[in-house]
């Protein structure tokens, strides 16, 4: 194998070049050698959906070690809603790197964390007075809010839906739904974990969402007792388990249900959070009020931070000394929160995820008229989806969704796919994407599924 002699990129951020251009095959020779130490060295359970050797990143691309540009639809999984090396958050996180790196919050606090949680507790919905605390990862944050509203109520079963997913620690392997790749193999999951089912509208032979909420509800009701029931925990557009919208009516029937029964509501915000889909979190599509909100990924513009964030009541219910961890609210991932939240409001960025998703509304659903096997396009402003189906029977088409991606990548555009099925393509480009970016990656889409 010859090495290509391209130069290695290392700056990125907005100012490289926003192109898709292939120089070589993906993977190319560059490539390839880090993958052959990537076999040798990380543990096989730790996938990859890209054969790409990442050297630089920003605006809507992602180049590669061998000189490829890729297009980016899929944000690093909903984290970077400001593009990558975002110049206000590499400016933040450098000179929060020249003061200090580390102190542990629970040990000598600073500046940067208070300011994040009152930010968190000003954007989230509702008018209540809140507090927030701080975490790592997702399910982290996820783990916290169910200890809180353990806590606060005094009970202890949690209820989650059918497409969930919350984690990979153990709880929230358990609160997550499938299996593969999640969950097999990896138990006992902790107990007190219920399951209901979800809003499904495609799938769900015309359920309105109060008849949905309904029958969830009866499910709750008769398998666990709210008077067991610390939490409802529901991501407000499913993620992983297929970018699934409930019908109108579904979440604030839940909600006003919590209300009633001294639940405590919990919106798993960590995908939809952040300006991703046209407003700054998805419960506010809705209407609805959580009592405590988590948020992750779209937080800090690439650095690891979460937070749960509620119902002062709720959350001050714990004891001192009962929230923490050593790294929760890193200084580095508090400044880079701070300059990303700067981003998304000085940039306009909740404006463009709506434009952004009126392009990709208007797109995907030309293909779904055009082709009967785009079963559904769904989705809000910067997160949509479509589900691919054998259009006879509309059972899901996971065969064809992995060629359809599979094309894509091998033509330089980021997609990534999801679903209980594994029949989803979902789209989650940075709001820093250019439409024509946008538009050029959507077209090799469409020749994807041309071809398979
Ligand atoms: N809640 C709604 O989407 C993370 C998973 C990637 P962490 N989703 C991406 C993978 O394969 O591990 C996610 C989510 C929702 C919680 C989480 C968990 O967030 O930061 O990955 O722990």
């Amino acid at each position: 194998m010859t090495l290509v002699d391209t130069p290695v990129i290392t700056a990125g951020g907005p100012s490289l070049t926003q192109e898709r251009r292939l120089v070589t095959a993906i993977p190319g020779p560059r490539s390839q050698e880090l993958l052959a130490r990537k076999a040798e060295a990380v543990a096989s359970g730790v996938g990859h959906t890209l054969p790409i050797s990442v050297v630089a990143a920003g605006g809507g691309v992602i180049v590669d070690a061998d000189g490829n540009s890729l297009i980016d639809l899929g944000s690093g999984i909903a984290v970077t809603g400001v593009g990558n090396s975002a110049p206000r958050v590499v400016e933040a996180v450098t000179a929060q790197l020249h003061s200090f790196t580390h102190t542990c919050f629970t040990v000598s606090p600073y500046e940067g964390y208070v300011a994040v949680a009152e930010k968190l507790n000003e954007l989230t919905p509702g008018a209540h007075v809140k507090r927030s605390a701080l975490f790592n990862s997702g399910a982290e944050a996820v783990e916290n809010a169910v200890k809180i509203a353990r806590h606060f109520t005094k009970k202890q079963a949690v209820v989650a839906f059918d497409h969930a997913y919350h984690g990979r620690t153990n709880l929230t392997m358990g609160l997550t739904a499938k299996n593969i790749p999640y969950k097999s193999g990896f138990g006992p999951f902790a107990s007190e974990v219920y399951r209901a089912p979800l809003s499904y509208p495609f799938r769900d032979g015309g359920l309105s969402g109060a008849e949905a909420a309904g029958r969830a509800i009866s499910v709750i009701e008769k398998q666990v007792g709210a008077e067991n029931l610390a939490a409802i925990i529901i991501e407000p557009i499913q993620g992983e388990g297929g970018f699934i919208v409930p019908a109108a009516g579904f979440l604030p029937a839940i909600v006003e249900w919590c209300r009633a029964n001294d639940v405590v509501f919990i919106a798993d915000e960590v995908q939809t959070g952040f300006a991703r889909t046209g407003a700054w979190f998805a419960s506010e599509h809705e209407g609805i009020v959580p009592d405590l909100v988590v948020t992750a990924k779209g937080i800090a513009g690439g650095l690891p931070l979460s937070a749960v964030t509620g119902r002062a009541e709720i959350m001050d219910s714990a004891m001192a000394g009962g929230l923490g961890g050593t790294y929760g609210g890193n200084p580095l991932a508090c400044a880079a929160a701070l300059a990303t939240i700067e981003t998304y409001e000085e940039d306009g960025l909740i404006d463009r995820a709506r434009e952004i998703g009126a392009v990709l509304i208007g797109r995907l659903n030309a293909l779904r008229t055009a082709d009967p096997r785009v079963g559904d396009v769904r989705g809000r402003g910067a997160m949509v989806a479509m589900e691919l189906v054998d259009p006879a029977s509309g059972a899901p088409d996971a065969a064809l969704t992995s060629a359809v991606a599979a094309y894509a990548h091998a033509n330089g555009v980021v997609v990534l796919t999801c679903g209980t099925y594994g029949n989803v393509i979902r789209f989650l480009p940075p709001l820093t994407i250019s439409d024509e970016l946008l538009i050029d990656g959507l077209s090799v889409v469409a020749e994807g599924l041309k071809h398979a």
